[in-house]
């Protein structure tokens, strides 16, 4: 073909398909996980003590998702990245898997780290994973992934690398003690693995941080850049967050200095919202010796693993200077939707054999289109849920005694007035359609692990009692106080 026919050709070909014809066939594609990031304890977000230069450059430059929705936890909010799949539909809708639990991501559920290995990628998994750590069927290199260093327990030590005394730091199975500090350790190695790159393979690098997420720990380096935060637990946190943006800053100059930027996407999004005020659980409280915990959530009402916007909306931005025009997208994007549309840029199949709740909301990021999404499901637990649809937000509280809140958040974000008892049909309508996502819902493994008399789940009452469950849980050891025998 000579230029005037390639003059031609470009020029009967619409300005859509121009976008997609600059497109590299396949991206590299970093996706960077916080954990438990609060949403405005970043620098764009207004994060007055707390600087994140690197992270706002990103922001900055790239694309700001202002209503992006994760789950409320850590292990629901992995799944639903991992499968473009609501966590209800294979059990993980609650709680997070504890060190005690057996049960991890099912393993028929297809992972897109599965579906970028077979469009071609090399895919690697740094730091933490928390989908299973009972067997090695529930690893990441079991479940798509070439490569992995890090540690599948959630809440492990960011020195030892411990959690209860028992060691979670592997490469690749093999399991290892390495002291240096979390952040650190999987900073290097996503540096060494980007200059290892030779440019035959595009690869898909997933870096999930255990930053910001409790133990509350950070390297000396960083505490002294906070002399000034008085409370010591608000200055621990922040020397944290402010590790995890040098480890960003790490990140994108091993690609600029490999010449890799031009072709990949980075993302940085958080699993879940912050802690905030008096935190979430008697855990936490002995985390922090009773005090308020860290986080601030902005204009956000809630706390980590609640149904509201403060543990659901969170920190999400897409930075590809050479494809992607700095902006703000307030369109609806939730976690599920990273899969599909993720592995479509790849040129990669998305679904497996299970139908997946994600879209492709890559027309939304970079064509200004409305979000393909007329309703999101926040979560549905046998107990609680809550849904979107538009501007409006129900939330069912179905436990006695029950309740239910409904929340325009076109005005009102920080979901302060609960205006249900006025718009009687828009709650009938909201929630027959939370009870019709609830359907597709499967048993919560973590409960039944907790308590196997439940065949179905809590919520149908439908219960299997062998007689033998007033002893409790195999090995359960009675605790008593002490009692002096005088
Ligand atoms: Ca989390």
């Amino acid at each position: 073909m000579n230029l005037l026919q390639k003059g031609l050709l470009l020029a009967s070909i619409t300005t859509a398909d121009a976008v997609a014809a600059e497109l590299p066939k396949q991206p590299n594609i970093v996706f960077i996980m916080a954990d438990d990031l609060g949403w405005a304890d970043v620098g764009y977000h207004g994060s007055k003590d707390i600087k994140t230069p690197n992270i706002d450059k990103l922001a900055n430059g790239g694309i700001k998702l202002e209503t992006f929705y994760a789950q409320p936890m850590c292990t629901p909010s992995r799944a639903a990245f991992m499968t473009g799949r609501y966590p209800m539909r294979y059990g993980l809708q609650s709680f997070v898997i504890t060190p005690g639990q057996h049960y991890g991501l099912p393993t028929d559920e297809r992972t897109i780290a599965e579906a970028l290995k077979e469009a071609g990628y090399s895919t690697y998994a740094l730091g933490k994973w928390h989908l299973g750590h009972s067997k090695k069927e529930y690893w990441p290199q079991n479940r798509g992934f070439d490569y992995f260093y890090g540690s599948t327990i959630g809440n492990i030590d960011y020195f030892t690398k411990k959690r209860n005394g028992v060691l979670d730091w592997q490469r690749n199975g093999k399991f290892i003690e390495e002291n240096e500090y979390f952040t650190d350790l999987i900073t290097k190695d996503a540096v060494r693995i980007i200059e290892e790159q030779d440019g035959k393979k595009p690869f898909f690098l997933y870096i999930a941080h255990l930053a910001v997420h409790s133990p509350y720990q950070a390297p000396k380096k960083y505490l002294d850049k906070f002399m000034d935060i008085k409370d010591e637990l608000r200055r621990t946190y922040a020397a944290m967050v402010a590790s995890m943006d040098d480890s960003v800053k790490a990140v994108v100059d091993a690609l600029n200095r490999k010449n890799l930027r031009d072709n990949t996407l980075i993302l940085f999004i958080s699993d879940n919202g912050g802690i905030v005020g008096s935190g979430y659980s008697s855990g936490m409280k002995k985390a922090t010796g009773n005090k308020p915990a860290p986080a601030n959530n902005g204009p956000y009402k809630g706390s980590k693993a609640s149904l509201n916007e403060g543990a659901v909306r969170t920190v999400a931005l897409l930075n590809w200077p050479k494809k992607l025009k700095a902006g703000t997208n307030n369109e609806i994007i939730h976690m599920v939707d990273w899969m599909p549309t993720l592995v479509g840029l790849a040129g990669g199949t998305a679904e497996g054999n299970k139908t997946i709740d994600g879209l492709d909301v890559w027309p939304v990021i970079t064509q200004g289109k409305a979000t393909p999404h007329e309703s999101i499901l926040i979560n549905a637990e046998f107990h609680k849920g809550a849904v979107r649809k538009g501007d409006w937000k129900l939330i069912k509280k179905a436990s006695l005694p029950s309740k239910i809140e409904l929340y325009n958040l076109a005005n009102d974000v920080g979901e302060k007035n609960n205006i249900a008892k006025d718009h009687p049909k828009k709650v009938a309508e909201l929630e027959a359609l939370l009870n019709d996502y609830a359907k597709g819902s499967k048993p919560a493994l973590y409960f039944k692990e907790y308590m196997p008399f439940i065949i179905q789940d809590v919520k149908t009452s439908d219960m299997e009692y062998s007689g033998d469950e007033d002893s409790g849980q195999e090995g359960e050891i009675p605790v008593l106080p002490q009692v002096d025998a005088k």
